[in-house]
């Protein structure tokens, strides 16, 4: 946990080791202190070295504790900081690899720091739902003052060694053995005053406009996520370190931890941290699993279609060393795509750090631009990116499978057709996948990973490697209209605009969404990313709803409500910001800023008297609860079906790709935040007021758990057993 090494020399090392990542649990601490204590207590040793095992310094306190507000006291990692500072003998931290939260929190203890120099530091306990609050909050600001200080804490990032020693984090930045380094450092040191060292005797350098450096980040952190705690608490930690003495500023930064680790938004936080790291042990409803696969390298890659996610992927692959062929249809679209490709790729090699030779893009043999089909002969991995019609689809991997090598993988970047049907135009099943990028798809992280009956583990292993390759976060999915994202997506949209037609408005049901943590609500994102969009696919499938003659039935199709108000806008021409119109108005075409629209407004009214709607109001709990109830009862229906391998899947999905608030941890957490009782209950008393809304029906799985006695979300797997047999 803790090597005490007494060497030759008058130095002792304090070795930190708890694989992977040396995190502070309580038995770690407790042998750091053990570890200390004989250092001090032998008076042969003059200085101390405190570092990690493995390259590593620590990834912090051990987030597991985290579950257990005693475990947390218990562990008592403040008190031991406060102990390594008033040693008399010089401390000096090594810093390789990482130091992180608590991990860095030790080092600001410590009298000196060396730092390797490619070891990241920060503190990213925000991201967690909390603050740094082992001294971290008190003791950063007086190191390196209020502006950094309070950067590095409200946004977690990691900074790399050579940015932490402009800014004085570290005293030397070190290319060789950097423990080497710290005992040098430590034997120069020896005999010095260490009361300059400590500091926790030091003031936070004072700023004659501090005030409004706290009012900016405020205003900052509101706006980035509104609702979020964490920043917000980390503000006024580091303002008590402003303010207060040491030891009062202390017990700000405890009394404010305490608030935030017993919040269900940390719980949320770190639930989302460990679910992007269960999702890579993907299933299938058939037995296969990540145990027994093994990714293909992929050494060239291509991709089918420029337009603007075709585009984003170029540049992702690009991004990730590996060399494209990229392919179009004709010049004028080429030409474009490959005007916006570099463009992209040069502004970031641009920024580049000064002595790193950029990339050529311009060298066919990274990037390479071309008409001309037979150029995929030799790649190992194509992603189709053309429109969503699976005529033109099934036609283009047709050809694919008849022109590529015989392993190379076949992808689709469809965002709801079928897998099995795009796969059964080749002669080769088993290696074509779906690959659903997100717009745009060089800045997504989500990539959703969608299998098909004949889909080999082959396949999956080696797309889910491929996400990593590109830095996203892939999730693995079967195969249904609208995959995961898309299809619990449905009934949310359909549901925004029951809601208007029964009497509530784009702003009031935009302003519930927003307040609960997304950053755009269903109409302002439908405005942004175009009415038309969907209405062209309704056309395609023959489902648009404006030409149907006015009257209670029109609004029905098959026995199941359906709303055309969407539709009878993009007859209008109507498409959203584009055109400056659609739920709202804009100043102009391309325009971001909506408003009320009053044509809108009284359109929806006659809209209502045609069809005999009687309105009435709406509160806001309905409104949540009617967006957000079907959504999830969705997300019970795709883990009932195998769809996806388990809740934190979908939540992963939702945090990535949807905008869902990290904060409330993704829908099926926020599921069992609410209750799975309470949840039905309202699921069945809005089915029983709108029977012709079947995606208010209370789903099978969701039954089934609350029938089960509302089992926790880490059980609700073992209970899906033969319903996942339905794909
Ligand atoms: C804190 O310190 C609070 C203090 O202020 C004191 C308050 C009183 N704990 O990400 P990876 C696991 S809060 C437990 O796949 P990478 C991780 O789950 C803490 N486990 O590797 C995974 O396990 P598995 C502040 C941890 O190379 C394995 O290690 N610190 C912890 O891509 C490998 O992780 C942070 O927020 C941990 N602290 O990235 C840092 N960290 O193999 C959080 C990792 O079973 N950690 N694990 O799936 C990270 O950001 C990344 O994990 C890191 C490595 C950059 C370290």
């Amino acid at each position: 946990m803790a090597q005490y090494v007494r060497g030759p020399s008058a130095v002792a090392i304090i070795r930190l080791r708890n694989p992977p990542v040396n995190a502070l649990s309580f038995t770690v601490i407790e042998a750091l202190e053990d570890g200390l204590k004989r250092a001090t207590a032998d008076p042969s040793v003059k200085a101390v070295v405190i570092c990690g095992e493995n390259g590593k310094f620590s990834a912090g306190v051990d987030i597991h504790t985290f579950s257990s507000a005693e475990e947390t006291r218990r562990a008592g990692l403040p008190a031991f900081i406060s102990v390594i500072e008033s040693t008399e003998k010089p401390v000096v931290a090594a810093i390789e690899g990482i130091a992180l939260g608590g991990g860095l929190e030790v080092t600001l203890g410590c009298h000196y720091r060396v730092a390797h120099v490619q070891a990241r530091l920060g503190l990213p306990e925000v991201t967690l739902g909390l603050l740094p609050a082992a001294q971290g909050s008190q003791r950063l600001p007086r190191l390196i003052g209020l502006p950094a200080a309070l950067d590095m804490i409200t946004t977690g990032k990691h900074i790399p060694a050579a940015e932490a020693l402009k800014l004085g984090l570290v005293d030397e930045v070190v290319e060789g053995d950097t423990v080497e380094a710290a005992i040098r450092l430590a034997n120069k040191v020896i005999g010095q005053p260490l009361a300059p060292r400590r500091l926790s005797l030091r003031t936070v350098p004072s700023l004659p406009n501090a005030d409004a450096v706290f009012s900016q980040a405020l205003a900052r952190v509101k706006k980035q996520a509104p609702g979020y705690m964490a920043p917000e608490f980390c503000i006024r930690a580091v303002r008590a370190a402003m303010e207060l003495p040491f030891a009062e500023g202390l017990l700000k930064e405890r009394e404010l931890f305490t608030v935030l680790l017993t919040s269900g938004q940390a719980r949320a936080l770190q639930y989302a941290f460990f679910a992007e790291r269960a999702v890579d042990k993907w299933t299938t409803p058939w037995g296969t699993s990540w145990k027994s696969a093994s990714p293909q390298p992929i050494r060239r890659a291509a991709v089918l279609g420029l337009g603007t996610m075709g585009q984003g992927i170029v540049i992702s692959l690009a991004r990730a060393n590996i060399p494209v062929v990229a392919l179009e249809q004709d010049q004028e679209h080429l030409d474009k795509g490959r005007k916006a490709v570099v463009a992209v790729l040069e502004r970031e090699a641009s920024k580049m750090k000064k002595g790193t030779r950029a990339p050529d893009f311009h060298d066919p043999a990274r990037l390479q631009f071309t008409l001309d089909f037979k150029a995929l002969r030799d790649v190992d991995l194509v992603i189709e990116a053309v429109f969503e019609n699976m005529a033109l689809k099934k036609e283009i991997f047709r050809k694919l499978s008849e022109i590529c090598k015989p392993s190379a993988f076949l992808c689709s970047n469809t965002s709801a057709l079928s897998i099995d049907e795009i796969a059964s135009a080749t002669r080769r099943p088993e290696q074509v996948i779906g690959t659903h990028f997100f717009a745009p798809a060089h800045i997504m992280r989500l990539l959703e990973i969608i299998y098909g009956r004949q889909t080999s583990p082959t396949t999956i292993a080696t797309a889910v490697r491929l996400a990593k390759t590109l830095k996203k976060v892939g999730v693995v999915v079967g195969n249904c209209h609208g995959f995961v994202g898309n299809r619990m997506m449905f009934p949310y949209g359909e549901q925004a605009v029951f809601l208007l037609e029964e009497g509530s408005t784009p702003e009031a049901v935009d302003k519930v969404i927003e307040d609960f943590g997304f950053k755009v609500g269903p109409f302002r994102m439908s405005d942004l990313s175009g009415l038309d969009v969907g209405w062209s696919s309704r056309k395609e499938q023959g489902l648009t709803g404006a030409s149907v003659p006015p009257g209670t039935p029109a609004r029905q199709r098959g026995g199941r409500r359906y709303s055309p108000l969407p539709d009878i806008l993009c007859e209008k021409g109507r498409f959203g910001q584009k055109t400056g119109q659609g739920w709202y108005q804009y100043e102009k075409a391309g325009g971001r800023t909506p408003k009320p629209d009053p044509w809108f407004h009284n359109f929806l009214a006659e809209y209502r008297a045609t069809h005999h709607i009687k309105t009435r109001f709406i509160d806001q709990e309905e409104i949540l609860e009617r967006c957000l109830f079907p959504l999830i009862n969705e997300g019970f229906k795709i883990l009932g079906e195998g769809i996806a391998s388990g809740p934190e899947h979908i939540d992963v999905i939702y945090l990535n790709g949807y905008g869902w608030p990290r904060h409330v941890g993704g829908p099926m957490l926020y599921a069992s935040t609410v209750g799975l009782p309470r949840l039905l209950e309202k699921l069945q008393k809005y089915s029983e007021a709108h029977p012709d809304v079947p995606s208010l029906q209370p789903s099978a799985f969701l039954r089934k758990l609350v029938a089960v006695g509302n089992p926790p979300l880490k059980e609700w797997m073992s209970y899906a057993g033969q319903q996942r047999n339905k794909l």
